[in-house]
């Protein structure tokens, strides 16, 4: 037999579909597909017997549990294949990958076939789809890499040993830490394990690869590069519930194992070897990079006493050639801990680390307002009666923070001092308050000092909530779309947001949800245990205005829009994988507008309306008398009072304009890929719509022409629809927001 394919198998399912998938495209025969377990490994029989005869599948169980490195040494143990390749259980393959190893393997025999890698955080169906600009885009993430090892133009003509060097190049050196060095993706001739009876150290949980890569460089006499990808590491965007090994916040351990990897591995090479070189090159570095901010900033002592001591003992034994090719800064610290000399040490690290933050910071206008954040403003008393409010990024004025803040101004005037972020420094507020820009200098204080925060998006990452503050998160829509844990995928511009969004909501008092089934979905979807505010939304208060008819004569007059005519909103969301970059999202109008003005200009206008994350700007030249871009209109809200009927897709437009019980369509044009690729969604859209879902925009005009016949049909659903998802709406939400939260 040709190969053995060597998979451990430590929990996480769905990662493991991929996998096994991948190894059944591959296009080669001769090959077993070890899969190590667990004994408690249920979960997996319906996935082992879906591929048992398709990927020549052996199951071996490994004992209650088992480690990585005893699952893939009990791999060695059983494989048969003249070649040896391991695939982790998270990851999977191209459909040529192992077809272009073994064909290299076959014409020159190396002992060592290494493929190209590419990392992503998307399962394969995703990745397949997301084509090439979008992947490699997040490719740049991509910190595994050791930038400032820029060997890659190398002349190996000029090495003692070309191929040598060229595996430590490759495998050891441009690779960042320890934990970097993998023998993923490497096709490796088993005789090369069998002489040299290589094994995996199973004391080590984190590293054991390394050491057993540094006896494959040492001992293998051939090596070969492909430039193709053959390797998809799949970065885990959970690491919550389901972290990847080097994803476990586990600092004390990893560092015990660092050392003990160390150690173990200089015992493998000689003193003199380029590869002794290059494994002291590695601790120098995680001293100067890693363990030098430990000293500085952790609370824990031990980082500054027992363990600086063992890291000095390693530094007394690092190869002194080395001191001559590093920084000044590395050569210091290294002088230093050799001396024992802490004092110093402390200085020097603190001097350096204030000249890059220095540095940042007059890089960024930002930056040097959140170090005040940090730094000063913190450090000021709270202001009891300041209350903070944000939508959208400060974007607009409009949402529950509106109404809230409406409600606080009417009813407790000069009580509170309310402080509006809006970066339309121009805003006038129909009350008292302050506007700020978002992310000034005044922000930054205003957000150290303030005692309240009124919010329908996230807090600011460096946000760090003061004890003695309230954060009222109102949210910005009853939940159509899976949100944060509840989406398996993570397509949209920041796959790194469910990490982010964890400890974002643990500084959220309280949640607003404007019906039951929002709470249900918000505990799950952002694992949220804290006041949930189940009281209606404060933004749909306008909607049951006993004068909202005479607010909806003023705004057609203000906005222009004829009012001899019906008027249909189209209000569609942005599309989580079409941007240019974070908050910047693409959108192309789907719409034939031409055609509907043909049709329907008669008696209707349109107003366009896209979500704020829409960079694109639309085009209605020649049609400015039939449509209206209500794009950068503050509050959508008011835009509801003036349109007869709405068009929106996967919105949670929807559940708000229901209120108003006019009728709705819904054009879902991309409806397999927002539901099945990007998104999936917590309602059956085709059994529970109140409308009927369109796909083209013949169909959408046929729809509006028969709007009274829809609207009869959809009746009863609709009622169904009111009663579960605006029940709670009654136009006092604001008033028990303000009950709740400000006592
Ligand atoms: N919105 C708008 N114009 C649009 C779309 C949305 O003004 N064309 C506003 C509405 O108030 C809407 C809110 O932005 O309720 C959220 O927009 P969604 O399209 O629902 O998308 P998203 O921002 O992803 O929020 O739980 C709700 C979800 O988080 C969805």
């Amino acid at each position: 037999m040709k190969l053995s394919i060597i998979v451990p198998y430590d929990g996480y399912p769905h990662y493991l579909v991929d996998c096994l998938a991948s190894i059944d495209e591959q296009k080669i025969d001769d090959y077993e597909t070890l899969l190590l377990v667990n004994e408690n490994h249920e979960e997996i029989n319906e996935l082992i017997e879906q591929y048992k005869n398709k990927i020549h599948l052996n199951v071996i169980v490994c004992g209650e549990v088992s480690s990585v490195a005893t699952k893939r040494n009990i791999g060695l143990n059983e494989a048969k294949g003249e070649y040896i390749y391991f695939l982790d259980c998270d990851d999977y393959l191209l459909k040529d990958s192992l077809s272009l190893l073994i064909d290299e393997a076959k014409e020159n025999n190396e002992d060592l076939i290494l493929g190209q890698r590419r990392i992503t955080w998307f399962k394969k169906q995703v990745f397949e789809t997301m084509g090439d600009e979008k992947n490699d885009e997040l490719d740049l993430k991509d910190k595994d890499h050791d930038r400032h090892e820029k060997f890659i133009e190398k002349d190996y003509s000029q090495c003692d040993q070309p191929i040598h060097q060229r595996m430590i190049d490759e495998l050891i050196r441009g690779k960042k830490g320890f934990k970097n060095v993998s023998v993923l993706n490497i096709l490796i001739k088993r005789n090369l394990i069998d002489q040299h009876h290589l094994r995996f150290n199973e004391d080590f949980k984190y590293y054991c690869d390394f050491p057993f890569v540094i006896q494959l460089v040492q001992y293998a006499q051939s090596f070969f590069k492909i430039n193709q990808t053959t390797y998809i590491k799949r970065k885990h965007n959970d690491p919550v519930n389901a972290p990847a090994l080097s994803q476990i916040k586990d600092p004390e351990h990893k560092f015990d194992e660092f050392i003990d990897v160390y150690r173990y591995s200089i015992h493998l090479v000689d003193y003199q070897s380029p590869l002794r070189y290059y494994i002291d090159s590695k601790i120098v570095k995680y001293y100067s990079n890693y363990f030098a901010k430990k000293i500085r900033r952790s609370l824990d002592d031990k980082w500054r006493e027992e363990r600086f001591e063992t890291m000095a003992s390693l530094l007394d034994e690092v190869r002194d050639d080395l001191l001559k090719n590093i920084s000044r800064y590395q050569r210091k610290m290294v002088k230093l801990a050799r001396k024992r000399d802490l004092k110093t040490t402390k200085v020097v690290i603190a001097r350096h680390l204030a000249k890059r933050k220095a540095k940042m910071v007059l890089k960024n206008k930002n930056e040097l307002n959140k170090y005040l954040y940090r730094h000063k403003y913190i450090n000021e008393p709270i202001e009891e009666n300041w209350i903070m409010f944000e939508t959208f990024m400060g974007k607009s004025y409009a949402d529950s923070p509106k109404y809230i803040y409406e409600y606080l101004a009417k009813n407790y005037p000069g009580k509170y001092q309310f402080i509006w972020v809006l970066n339309d420094k121009n805003t006038k507020l129909p009350y008292e308050g302050i506007v700020v820009k978002r992310f000034t200098k005044k922000y930054a204080y205003y957000l150290a000092k303030s005692k309240y925060f009124v919010f329908n998006i996230r807090q600011p990452l460096w946000f760090r909530k003061r004890e003695g503050q309230v954060f009222l998160e109102t949210w910005h829509g009853t939940p159509l779309k899976r949100l944060a844990f509840d989406q398996e995928e993570v397509t949209a511009a920041s796959p790194t947001y469910k990490a982010q969004f964890y400890r974002q909501k643990q500084e959220w008092d309280y949640l607003i949800a404007a019906n039951h089934f929002s709470s249900e979905i918000f505990k799950s979807c952002f694992m949220y245990d804290g006041n949930m505010l189940e009281i209606g939304y404060p933004r749909n208060d306008l909607l049951y205005n006993p004068n909202k008819d005479e607010i909806a004569r003023k705004l057609k007059e203000k906005l222009k829009i004829p009012t001899h005519k019906k008027t249909i909103l189209y209000a569609p969301t942005w599309r989580d994988d079409e941007y240019y970059g974070k908050g910047q999202y693409k959108f192309k109008l789907k719409l034939d507008l031409e055609m509907m003005k043909e049709k329907l200009g008669d008696e209707y206008v349109v107003l366009l309306r896209t979500h704020h994350y829409i960079a694109d700007a639309l085009d209605i030249t020649g049609l400015e008398d039939f449509a209206f871009n209500l794009s950068k209109y503050d509050d959508i809200t008011e835009i509801y009072l003036i349109s007869d009927i709405c068009i929106t897709d996967y919105s949670s437009v929807f559940f708000d304009y229901a209120n108003l019980k006019r009728p709705m369509l819904f054009y879902t044009y991309d409806l397999d890929k927002y539901r099945d690729v990007l998104r999936g969604f917590y309602i059956d859209m085709e059994k529970e719509l109140p409308g009927p879902l369109l796909f083209t925009t013949e169909a959408v005009i046929d729809a509006l022409m028969n709007i009274d016949d829809l609207s009869a049909k959809y009746a009863h659903r609709y009622q169904l629809f009111y009663d579960k998802f605006c029940s709670i709406d009654d136009g006092n939400a604001s008033k028990r927001a303000v009950e709740a939260v400000f006592k």
